[in-house]
């Protein structure tokens, strides 16, 4: 039996497979079925036909692991090579032509007459098979085809070897049995072995022929009625018309977030060829991250890959063709300038040199800042640049880099290449040049080491704005609110005693007491940890100490966690950790809190959220007014927010329900989306010791008039329990459109912040003796920009166990922005949870 040939056997049922709300043409534009020139017409006459070779090289490997003997194992190698002097017929599309048959069968015969020429691979040789072909340059036709093996497994490395030889020699191949037939531009690989799966039950293959001027929708199998089946490997086959570029644009993705399980690879080639691949991508992008691909050449292949477990609702793409030209590169000139790498920040494509030649008026330099720069890929060394680069002058830069990322050259001229190898694409660059005096880089500004230009107030505060810590370094004097470290840095004094090195020489964490304080647990190895890690199950002292002679139920005390059956146990912060640690379990009750649907993004960053990041933040409005407060929600019916939003003015009757609409899962001010639900408010409960002078206990709760539907979108944070503890010294964000109920100015999409939680004592002693218990201090803690992104009444969210985010504070105090000199000052959720528990049931 020829096992490549076995998987045909799944064809006559494959028709039936086709999920009717897989469409890959608009039902009603029967003209996208025919392609553009009449030689054509005949082959994309119909669906069926257009879809050709449904169920190619299905099975490929059914058989694979059907005589799986304890010795001897399958290998399949997949490959591409160019035949020469060969025209491109139109029917090599479809592989029931004879055309199609005929060459193949000429393929076919010069693959085993290669592979018998060498001593490594012809016993184990079983046969191969040819997935397709497509136009080649200068009449030329390219064949991708894959060639099994059947062999002792230890003699897998060896038969890696012979292949990559034998590919390498290209003359070998060139020896023909038909003196006619010449080939060249051999490459091949062993294909992945997680398509090759014996679970992949289900194999599929659709092959689609795009037009200029029409988009094909393509989808997972089920989307979006119902998510992926299991076990399946789907593959499809895209083509464009030569001269073209086949495009690929997922406007949903959404895969289990493990790449062994289920992933998508995009190759630059019509058959899974390791040296082509162009992406595997798994997990969760959100809509306004565009995945966006663009191939070499005409061609392109899809795999989708899903393993027995976690079927999720899968993506949908469109497939256009755009011409093979693409803009980059060029002349530059002027005083300054922007550019980016192609699409960016869609994938650029394999394969392409872009080369800029920037000029500036004779008499200055030129420098260029790299204000995004992705340029990552496997098996890269980042300080040789071998795959992808890009080169300003002498200076290659590859991988990912900062956006301090500056690079100068001594002359008025500059030449900026961009260049891309044939496997692994990234998302490339966007940079911006500009002219600068030769004796004065950084006018009235001052001048980092890596010659980035800085607000010369910047110098010495603390931050590294420069990226390099240059800005930092050699400070003289420190100011009112800062320490000066022993190594001459200074630093904000409310990082003092947070038990984070923030100095980088442990300055700032000295003299903070050996175990003086009494929250302290002296281990044995004279260590210190906080009282409350004592017995939490985990040796943080690193000799056992605090985890000698524990009890998991423990006596009640202030800081202990208790169960609903009134135990009182060790563990810190064990509510919604996954781990069962009540005898009642009533520690991981109503988690369905804090977790959300995207993974967080590289390209983004910076400032804006992503679209869903924090599904928890309402946008508070007054009718007729707009956006005033931000608010969290905490379950389908209650939302938290600050008692001073609902405080009533000589204007407005904000303490008045029916004056306010919440909006939640809004991401941009004034865009409502089908993500997006508004409600009326029935109640708000403001706390009774609200004080409007000293803003203690400022949290408020709103009911709204109905229920919200939970969705990706719309999602609540975990509320903490009493005695959970937010260490000094973490990271948390908080989260709003920056406004303030006095008004100011706001953004139009949703921004964060990372800031970082301060010692109480530290922080009172900086805010005069103003911070009450009931209040949480926080300070910014990147450089560059003030933080000014928590709206009054948003959310403070810090991870806890399992990447579960949970409601710290409420941002309060009247801005509601951590400032570099000042902390931002936040209620201290944990104060109120039984009030919550009380008001709202929640
Ligand atoms: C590679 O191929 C050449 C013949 O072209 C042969 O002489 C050589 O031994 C081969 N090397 C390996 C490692 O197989
Ligand atoms: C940088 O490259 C440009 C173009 O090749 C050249 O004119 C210029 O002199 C180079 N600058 C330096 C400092 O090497
Ligand atoms: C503490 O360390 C000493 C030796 O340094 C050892 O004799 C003693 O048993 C240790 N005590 C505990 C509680 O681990
Ligand atoms: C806060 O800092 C003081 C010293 O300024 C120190 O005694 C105290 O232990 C710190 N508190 C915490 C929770 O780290
Ligand atoms: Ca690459
Ligand atoms: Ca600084």
């Amino acid at each position: 039996m020829d096992p490549l040939e076995s998987g045909m056997r799944y064809s006559p049922r494959c028709p039936d497979d086709w999920d009717t709300s897989v469409q890959f043409l608009p039902a009603s534009d029967s003209k996208a079925l025919e392609k553009k020139g009449s030689v054509r017409k005949g082959v994309f006459v119909a669906l069926a036909v257009f879809l050709l070779a449904v169920c190619v090289m299905i099975g490929v490997l059914v058989w694979h692991f059907r005589y799986r003997h304890a010795t001897k194992t399958k290998l399949i190698y997949s490959g591409s090579m160019r035949i020469s002097n060969q025209p491109f017929l139109d029917n090599y599309e479809n592989s029931e032509s004879q055309d199609f048959k005929d060459l193949a069968e000429k393929v076919l015969q010069h693959l085993s007459a290669v592979y018998s020429k060498s001593s490594q691979l012809s016993p184990y040789y079983v046969n191969s098979k040819v997935q397709a072909f497509s136009e080649g340059d200068s009449q030329s036709v390219i064949t991708y085809y894959l060639s099994e093996f059947f062999m002792p497994s230890e003699q897998k490395s060896a038969m890696d070897k012979a292949m990559a030889n034998m590919t390498q020699q290209g003359r070998l191949l060139r020896r023909p049995n038909n003196p006619s037939f010449y080939v060249d531009d051999i490459v091949s690989g062993a294909v992945d072995s997680r398509m090759l799966r014996s679970s992949l039950a289900v194999r599929q293959s659709f092959a689609l022929h795009c037009q200029t001027g029409s988009a094909v929708t393509l989808q997972s199998p089920g989307f979006p009625n119902s998510p992926y089946s299991p076990n399946t490997y789907t593959e499809w086959l895209l083509r464009a018309d030569p001269g073209h570029r086949v495009k690929l644009q997922f406007d949903t993705f959404n895969l289990e977030n493990d790449c062994g399980k289920d992933f998508i690879r995009v190759y630059d080639s019509l058959v899974a060829l390791e040296q082509k691949i162009m992406a595997e991508k798994c997990g969760v992008y959100p809509p306004n991250e565009p995945l966006s691909f663009v191939s070499s050449g005409n061609v392109m292949l899809l795999t989708l890959v899903t393993n027995e477990e976690k079927n999720f609702p899968g993506f949908r793409a469109r497939v256009t063709q755009i011409p093979q030209k693409i803009e980059c590169g060029g002349t530059l000139t002027g005083l300054k300038g922007t550019f980016t790498s192609p699409d960016f920040p869609s994938y650029y494509p394999p394969l392409l040199r872009c080369v800029w030649n920037i000029q500036v008026p004779t008499g200055k330099y030129v420098k260029v800042q790299f204000k995004k720069f992705l340029m990552s890929e496997p098996g890269q060394n980042i300080n040789v640049c071998r795959k992808d680069y890009v080169q300003v002058n002498t200076t290659k830069l590859c991988g990912e880099r900062s956006p301090s990322t500056v690079v100068s050259v001594k002359s008025n001229k500059m030449e900026v290449i961009f260049d891309s190898d044939m496997s692994y694409v990234d998302r490339g660059f966007s940079a911006e040049f500009q002219a600068y005096e030769p004796s004065d880089p950084c006018p009235e500004k001052f001048q980092c080491r890596n010659d980035m230009c800085i607000n010369p107030a910047l110098k010495c505060d603390g931050w590294n704005d420069c990226g390099d810590n240059s800005d930092e370094k050699n400070c003289v004097e420190c100011g009112e609110t800062q320490i000066k470290c022993k190594n001459g840095f200074c630093k904000p004094k409310f990082w003092q005693c947070d038990g984070v090195d923030d100095c980088g020489d442990m300055s700032d964490e000295e003299s903070c007491g050996q175990c003086k304080s009494k929250a302290e647990f002296l281990c044995n190895n004279t260590k210190c940890i906080p009282e409350n890690k004592k017995c939490n199950g985990y040796d943080d002292c690193g000799d056992g100490s605090d985890e000698k002679g524990c009890t998991r139920v423990v006596a009640c005390t202030d800081t202990s966690y208790k169960c609903k059956n009134s135990q009182c146990i060790s563990k810190a912060n064990p509510e919604c950790d996954g781990e069962k640690d009540c005898d009642d379990g009533s520690d991981e009750v109503d988690c369905e809190c804090g977790v959300r649907p995207y993974k967080s993004s590289r390209i983004v960053g910076g400032q804006a959220a992503v679209e869903g990041e924090w599904p928890w933040q309402v946008s508070l409005h007054i009718k007729n007014v707009g956006h005033v407060c931000g608010a969290s929600v905490i379950n389908n019916r209650w939302l938290v927010t600050a008692a001073h939003c609902v405080q009533d003015d000589k204007e407005i009757k904000y303490s008045q329900p029916q004056h306010w609409e919440a909006y939640l899962g809004l991401h941009i001010q004034g865009k409502i989306t089908d993500k997006t639900a508004k409600r009326n408010l029935k109640r708000i409960i403001p706390h009774p010791y609200y004080n409007e002078y000293t803003y203690d206990n400022d949290i408020a709760l709103m009911e709204l008039d109905s229920p919200v539907t939970l969705t990706q979108s719309i999602w609540p944070i975990c509320l903490p329990s009493e005695t959970h503890e937010f260490e000094v010294g973490s990271s948390v964000w908080i989260t709003g459109w920056g406004a303030t109920r006095e008004g100011g100015s706001s953004a139009t999409t949703l921004q964060k912040a990372e800031v970082r939680i301060i010692n109480q004592t530290v922080c009172n002693q900086l805010m005069s003796n103003q911070i009450t218990s009931r209040m949480l201090c926080a300070g910014v803690l990147s450089g560059g920009v003030d933080a000014c992104q928590g709206d009054s009444g948003g959310p403070m969210s810090a991870y806890g166990a399992n990447r579960r985010l949970f409601l710290a504070g409420v941002v309060s105090w009247g801005d509601g922005c951590a400032r570099r000199d000042k902390p931002g000052i936040y209620t201290r959720v944990t104060k109120f949870r039984s009030w919550i528990k009380e008001k709202s049931g929640v």
